[in-house]
């Protein structure tokens, strides 16, 4: 599907912006603008794009496929994003004379934890969306390439 990506936040900045908050009022990215339609939190985004342009091939119609699949974009959220977020602070965000390396140390122990999790979860199915690929692995994807 065409579309117009507009970076902003990082090193881009605007998250400030009057213009911006109005979009989203976190001061955060991902934003999705549709004509007057307004979409954050890049899972819901995810979902509805998924819903929209990939119905039967990213989102599953099997209420329990695509359950599945949702278990791991709220896994994401609620597990693992916190943690690599904290490491991107701790190390990217923190110049490097004032890093807390016993924090940062104790963070990369908990990714690790959740990284079995997934790890095993994988031992059993081809991809995190099931037998194959689809909307959760885009929302883990990013988080273990970033
Ligand atoms: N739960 C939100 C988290 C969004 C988030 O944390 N965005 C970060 C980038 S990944 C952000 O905007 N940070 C501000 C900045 O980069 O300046 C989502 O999934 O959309």
């Amino acid at each position: 599907m065409p579309y117009n990506q507009i970076d902003i936040g990082g090193k881009f900045g605007k998250l400030d912006d009057p213009q911006y908050l109005k979009l989203n009022p976190n001061k955060q990215i991902p934003c999705l603008q549709e004509g007057d339609f307004i979409l954050w939190e890049s899972n819901a985004i995810v979902r509805y794009l998924a819903a929209k342009f990939g119905e039967n091939v990213l989102y599953p119609q099997n209420l329990q496929e695509r359950a599945n699949t949702e278990k791991w974009m709220d896994w994401v959220g609620s597990h693992l994003f916190p943690h690599i977020r904290q490491l991107m602070i701790g190390i990217i965000r923190t110049p490097e004379a004032e890093r807390d390396q016993k924090q940062i140390e104790q963070t990369l122990i908990e990714i690790e934890k959740l990284m079995e999790i997934a790890d095993n979860a994988l031992t059993e199915q081809e991809y995190f969306s099931g037998d194959k690929f689809g909307m959760a692995d885009i929302a883990l994807g990013p988080m273990i390439y970033p």
